[in-house]
């Protein structure tokens, strides 16, 4: 019994045991639904709030001795889901949890689209430990050869290399970037090539992991400068469904500078691979808050809640999206 509790659990083989697949699932649920009650209410503190408590609640269900590596803040900055806080049973495997259980709280608060509650277990000292600064991030789906993109290149070389890679004329791609004024080159330049841009209010991971397909998304392409605990979770997202992404912090100070080397970033200015974001075996889920170009928001029906989560793993590439109807309605509160 005891052997196969820790079977349950173990890391060894195959990585992380396939039965957090579907667990974790829970976890961004329970978030989402939370979020989702007070989705349109312009109050993104509130929404953060509860959801962060109702993903700590879920998460502490999970056989796991967890530590969040990314979450809502270093110690002292953020009551909850701190960098460092430990999570989980307690008994079963080590692992590192990158989370934000509103990604987006602007969006939610706005009722606007692709708000999302993330989470991204994995290997023990596999995921980046990205100070909660800025990260300069490329990305894009499947199928193209590696390299296409680059942050080393241009805006309007990796737009170029894209559209080849793609077989289609420049002005078939779509760019995506988040609205901010830091970006006015980055825009005026992608523009230049003839490329659309979808401006986006908040939302990167959202918007790295809508790259993965532009079929249904419309967007080839995310680039910019947006969080790095976002970009860890996007590049672990990416590692299961497949894509290239790079990302750099921006440690434009000396105090970040340290802040990075005391989480063992010896090199500033080093370009991170995906697979240096997020290594070994990943688990991934995203549940939608709003409604999005991917994943549906929450619906609370007279019967029951709804909820629509895609969740994957990286060892195997499996990409699974679980529409939910949840009947005991008592259990959200
Ligand atoms: C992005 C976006 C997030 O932060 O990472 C952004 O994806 C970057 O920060 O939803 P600024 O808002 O300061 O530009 C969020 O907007 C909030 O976490
Ligand atoms: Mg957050
Ligand atoms: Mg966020």
């Amino acid at each position: 019994m005891a052997d196969r509790q820790a079977d349950v659990t173990s890391t060894t083989g195959n990585g992380l045991d396939r039965i957090l697949t579907l667990e974790i699932a829970r976890v961004t649920e329970r978030a989402a639904v939370a979020a989702a009650r007070l989705r349109g209410r312009g109050d993104e503190k509130a929404a953060d709030q509860v959801a962060v408590d109702a993903m700590r609640a879920e998460l502490n269900r999970l056989p796991i001795a967890g530590t969040v590596v990314i979450g809502e803040g270093e110690r002292d900055e953020a009551p909850m889901l701190y960098i460092g806080e430990e999570v989980g049973t307690g008994q079963g495997a080590d692992v590192d949890i990158a989370l934000d259980p509103l990604e987006g709280t602007t969006i939610c608060a706005k009722n606007l689209p692709n708000s999302l509650a993330v989470i991204a277990i994995a290997e023990k000292g596999s995921l980046l430990y990205a100070p909660d600064v800025y990260m300069e991030k490329i990305a894009i789906g499947p199928g193209y050869p590696a390299g296409t993109v680059r942050l080393d290149m241009s805006p309007a070389d990796n737009i170029a290399a894209l559209a080849r890679a793609k077989g289609v004329a420049v002005s078939e791609i779509t760019a995506c970037i988040l609205d901010r004024p830091r970006h006015a080159r980055l825009i005026e330049a992608v523009r230049a090539t003839g490329a659309a841009i979808r401006l986006i209010g908040d939302g990167d991971v959202a918007g790295v992991i809508h790259t993965t397909n532009p079929d249904e998304t419309g967007i080839d392409i995310y680039i910019g400068i947006g969080g790095a605990p976002e970009g860890v979770l996007a590049a672990a997202a990416l590692r299961c469904i497949g894509g290239q992404m790079q990302g750099r912090l921006q440690l434009n100070t000396p105090e970040k500078v340290a802040r990075a080397l005391r989480m063992g970033i010896e090199d500033p200015n080093r370009i991170y691979q995906m697979e240096d974001m997020a290594r070994g075996d990943v688990l991934f889920s995203a549940t939608g808050v709003t409604d999005g170009n991917m994943l549906d928001g929450v619906r609370f029906n007279r019967d029951a809640i709804v909820t629509h989560t895609i969740v994957m793993r990286s060892s195997s590439r499996t990409v699974r999206e679980i529409k939910a109807r949840h009947q005991d309605l008592d259990k959200f509160g």
